[in-house]
């Protein structure tokens, strides 16, 4: 932090969060808001992050969703909107399996294009990076406001107005791969990473029959990110050991909420978890 006199501090203690944070929505277990240090000048406004996962956009199916397929990202989308987002994170499985037809891809196409704001997709074992993937079949790769990890970008996505860089290793076939290896470098005020995978805490760590995926609270520490997006599982859940404020979002049907994550002028990371919008 940079205090009032223009002198370097350093701001170590978490304080509780006992505002509630910046929405109606119920608080996550453990908030907390982090103070982080800072070298640079505050920035004017906060910046409003939007983290959902695991929305399996699927084919039409008549048992599910009123028979649209693209129902979570289509309620998604309109949570995002509805909280003002600055940027939508979809952090892995947003869509079910790469043989998606083109009629399912392209309405998500059209309604990821329709949104008013940037969406970053990290893709996950269910949509890896694959040659005839549903982003490049879909023409995903072709909307100005959607950047797609591993596609359009390859580790990381720039956002210079907000002093902003978000990274991830996308998944990019079907075999086991550690999605937090080699933490990128801070170059911005601001780094957020996104990872899709298993979370596994240090008590089973040395079991050897571990899930693919893998990463614990070494890897998410060595981030040193202001948030940690993660995608994978349904249930949504603060872990990791303090040092980085991890978070899965879970997905929108199980959880029936987005994670709001509030980037502050004063350098604060509030994280608060939003009910979904009634869809428009
Ligand atoms: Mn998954």
């Amino acid at each position: 932090m940079v205090d009032h006199a223009g002198n370097f501090r350093r701001r170590t203690a978490f304080s509780p969060c006992s505002q509630g944070g910046a929405g109606q929505g119920p608080a996550l277990p453990g908030l907390r808001v982090y103070r982080i240090e800072r070298y640079s000048s505050p920035m004017p406004t906060d910046i409003v992050l939007v983290h959902s996962s695991d929305l399996h956009v699927d084919e039409d199916c008549a048992a599910a969703h009123g028979g649209d397929g693209t129902a979570a990202l289509r309620s998604v989308l309109a949570t995002a909107r509805a909280l003002r987002a600055d940027i939508l994170l979809l952090a892995g499985d947003t869509f079910e399996n790469n043989q998606l037809g083109g009629a399912i891809l392209d309405r998500a196409g059209r309604r990821l294009a329709e949104a008013s704001f940037p969406v970053v997709i990290l893709p996950g074992n269910h949509d890896p990076v694959l040659a005839q993937s549903v982003f490049v079949r879909g023409g995903l790769d072709t909307l100005p406001n959607v950047s797609i990890l591993g596609v359009t970008h390859d580790n990381a996505v720039p956002f210079p107005d907000f002093d902003l860089e978000i990274w991830g290793h996308a998944h990019r076939d079907y075999f086991n791969m550690a999605p937090l290896r080699g933490p990128r470098q801070r170059s911005t005020r601001w780094q957020v990473a996104m990872a899709h995978g298993h979370y596994e805490p240090p008590e089973t760590r040395a079991n050897p029959l571990r899930p693919s995926w893998v990463f614990g609270d070494e890897e998410i520490a060595a981030t040193a990110a202001d948030y940690l997006a993660l995608g994978h599982w349904d249930r949504p859940m603060r872990v990791g050991n303090g040092a980085v404020p991890a978070y899965y979002s879970g997905s929108p049907d199980l959880a029936e909420t987005v994670n709001l994550v509030r980037l502050t002028a004063a350098g604060d990371v509030v994280v608060t978890r939003e009910p979904l919008s009634a869809e428009s």
